[in-house]
């Protein structure tokens, strides 16, 4: 890029940008990198056609986003902080009640660092697995919903790498750069968190992704849009902003899957839902089994120290902490949580600080109860006998107090030996991937869609369901 570029049309922002040369200077040496990356690791289709996309232009809420037919090079990928108020104070841990950080203290430098890069090495990684998506894409409308979710994502790694530039010097520019050199699922870079380099070789597991994993997004976003660290809380309260469309899309895309699946059971009086092209309730069940435990580990180990010692500092909060009844200090707090005791999964009695991981995995546990609840809704408004259930906590996890354990999605513990022959009841095996894979074939007829799926009630920003969202 030019170093005399027009920022302030360039990049959407209410960060001041134009009058700050030295963000600006790092930034320019930063985008042609990021535009590098988005050519060769963002999505291996439709970069030249126009698709109906949703750009994200100030943070009112009455009118935050605008929609136009855009080329995803040329997407403003924006930077934007939620507005803040002159006495926002400090809501948990040691510094609760003293007035927000503006800037970072210095004895935090490394853990707030470290929790940025962390977030901001989420967001390129979850484009790299959807890259091949557009090819098997079941409609116009899905295949739009695809790009817009990995532009939305671009955007959310420039809010990360906008603090690290603001507000880490030169170790910001270095993490930044090595944002876009760890690759999702290489063997050598690979990305940080496990779920992140998982592939997303088909729509069921991309639905299940933004479903489950977007849904931990969500969680830990909401738990740093508490930080004392006021540029870190702003950001990440925006990101939520156009995480529920993502989230949205998940929810909507699995509820199409399921809804087609009973359309095919009830019509053809069969359980036989692949004779008709569909997937079945029990691989989907095998799916919801997968992305829920493993997007379960990425809130960290049960009991953490990390955890407490973010918490104590005022780094990254607990979901609504302001709406919690307790001290927000967590000295004498005790919180229960499921522990395997002798063979047995028990409940037990723990200090409150020591599980601040735990806690928010619960919420997010509710969470996902009430989007199966609406699955399952669909299932019996169908007049099938059958419904989803999320495994156990401890079932399938790699990270934290279960992943020494073999445990069933009911919740028993079982030997390894045991576990293992049963697998494949419970996990989408390789044929089940297989077929899920064979079904997908691209559809770009406008209002046109895969057998295997329903069509949404409702189109984009009140568009019909036909509206060309990609032009092709
Ligand atoms: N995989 O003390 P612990 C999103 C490591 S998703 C691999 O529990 P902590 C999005 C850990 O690093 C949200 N390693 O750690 C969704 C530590 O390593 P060291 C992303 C893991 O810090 C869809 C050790 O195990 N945002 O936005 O309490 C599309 C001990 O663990 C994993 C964040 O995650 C894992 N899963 O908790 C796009 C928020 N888990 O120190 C985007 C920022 C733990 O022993 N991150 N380890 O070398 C955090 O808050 C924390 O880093 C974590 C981990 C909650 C992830």
């Amino acid at each position: 890029m030019a170093a005399n570029a027009n920022y302030q049309d360039l990049i959407p922002n209410n960060i001041g940008l134009d009058s700050d040369r030295r963000l600006q200077r790092a930034l320019e040496s930063w985008h042609p990198k990021f535009m590098e990356w988005w050519r060769v690791r963002g999505p291996e289709y439709f970069q030249d056609n126009d698709i109906y996309l949703r750009t994200a232009t100030s943070v009112d809420r009455k009118g935050w986003a605008h929609f136009d037919y855009v080329k995803m090079p040329d997407y403003r990928w924006g930077i934007f902080l939620a507005e803040s108020s002159a006495e926002k104070s400090i809501s948990f841990g040691e510094h609760r009640g003293e007035p927000v950080w503006p800037d970072v203290p210095g004895e935090y430098r490394a853990p707030l660092r470290r929790l940025i890069v962390t977030q901001g090495d989420t967001e390129p990684a979850s484009v790299e697995q959807q890259r091949l998506l557009a090819a098997t894409a079941p409609s116009l409308i899905d295949m739009r919903n695809l790009f817009q979710v990995n532009v939305e994502e671009g955007r959310h790694l420039w809010a990360m790498v906008y603090l690290l530039m603001a507000y880490f010097g030169r170790d910001g520019r270095e993490e930044a750069e090595q944002l876009l050199i760890r690759k999702s699922g290489d063997e050598d870079k690979p990305r940080i968190l496990g779920a992140f380099n998982e592939r997303t070789p088909d729509w069921l597991a991309f639905f299940m992704f933004t479903f489950f994993t977007d849904r931990d997004g969500k969680y830990q976003l909401a738990s740093l849009a508490e930080s004392a660290f006021d540029p870190l809380a702003r950001s990440c309260q925006f990101m939520l902003t156009e995480e529920a469309h993502h989230m949205y899309v998940g929810e909507t895309g699995v509820a199409r899957v399921v809804q087609r699946a009973c359309d095919i059971m009830c019509d053809n009086g069969t359980d036989d839902v692949r004779k008709f092209r569909g997937i079945d309730l029990v691989t989907i069940q095998k799916y919801i089994n997968f992305h829920f435990s493993v997007s379960e580990d990425l809130f960290g180990a049960e009991q953490s120290t990390n955890a407490a010692n973010y918490f104590t500092s005022g780094l990254k909060g607990r979901y609504r902490e302001s709406r919690l009844k307790d001290d927000h200090r967590l000295q004498d707090e005790s919180y229960t949580v499921v522990r395997i005791q002798n063979g047995r999964i028990v409940n037990v009695e723990v200090p409150a600080l020591s599980v601040v991981n735990e806690r928010l995995r619960d919420d997010y546990i509710s969470d996902c109860q009430r989007g199966v609840d609406r699955w399952n809704k669909i299932i019996a408004n169908s007049g099938v006998d059958f419904s989803f259930k999320l495994p156990h906590c401890a079932f399938n996890r790699r990270i934290g107090e279960f992943s020494n354990f073999s445990v069933t999605p009911e919740g028993n513990v079982v030997d390894q030996s045991d576990w293992e022959k049963r697998r494949d009841e419970w996990l989408p095996t390789a044929a089940d991937r297989e077929y899920v894979s064979s079904i997908m074939t691209q559809v770009t007829e406008p209002g046109k869609f895969a057998p295997w799926i329903a069509p949404p009630r409702v189109g984009i920003n009140e568009q019909a369901i036909g509206f060309p969202y990609v032009r092709t």
